[in-house]
């Protein structure tokens, strides 16, 4: 198999994340990483096109050379393929609570992320407007509130013990934020100190280079 990513962006950093973390926890998925340059506009030319219609990444090619395109499908497929050890486990509210908690993240503050990165100091250069960042600030409020409170009862990760898909999804969209030197946790310490401990822990380490 090949994922075709690029380093830094939120979504193949996501399944980066995934797949390293699924490689700590000992399943080798044998998957080379192909990056395509998205700053050079490599994403929109035909042979990525060929790939994926849409000209994003991340984007897995699968052995039998077909093609998946959402980052979540993506980890969806690398679970039921390689399902000794996947980190959707345990019982049917275990994984809704996962699932759910990762949905959050990436409909409520992924998408917000990016663009608040973009909006205060954006790597592609587009213009600071900073009426958009404080729109994006204020959007931001309740899911981190949310995020917050999950981990009041002392849980290390975001599900608990265990890391999650959960975890992957909001160290990737942090890394971005971190690029662009912004800080979104506000008053937030329990936020802050998990970022700092799944940032150390060695699977994020070897993946996250921001
Ligand atoms: N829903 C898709 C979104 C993929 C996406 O938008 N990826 C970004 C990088 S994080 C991208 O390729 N952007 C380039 C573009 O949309 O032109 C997923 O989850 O994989």
């Amino acid at each position: 198999m090949k994922l075709y990513m690029v380093p830094l962006a939120p979504n193949p950093t996501k399944v980066m994340l995934y797949i390293a973390e699924r490689e700590a926890l000992g399943t080798q998925m044998g998957i080379e990483q192909i990056v395509v340059n998205t700053v050079k506009g490599r994403h929109k030319q035909p042979e990525h096109l060929a790939r994926n219609p849409f000209g994003t990444v991340p984007t897995l090619e699968l052995d039998d050379g077909s093609f998946i395109v959402e980052s979540l499908a993506i980890i969806e497929y690398l679970e039921d393929k390689f399902p000794h050890d996947a980190l959707l486990a345990g019982t049917p509210e275990q994984r809704g609570h996962a699932r759910d908690v990762e949905r959050v993240i990436d409909l409520r503050l992924g998408g917000p992320m990016g663009a608040y990165g973009h909006a205060v100091n954006s790597p592609l250069g587009y213009p600071k407007d900073l009426t958009r960042a404080a729109q994006l600030e204020a959007a931001m409020q309740t899911p981190l509130d949310y995020l917050e409170k999950l981990l009041s009862d002392g849980r290390p990760l975001l599900l608990g013990e265990r890391v999650s898909i959960a975890d992957c999804t909001l160290a990737a969209s942090l890394q971005f934020v971190r690029y662009v030197e912004a800080d979104v946790f506000g008053e937030r310490p329990l936020l802050r100190a998990w970022d700092a401990r799944y940032r150390a822990r060695p699977a994020p380490a070897s993946v996250l280079r921001w």
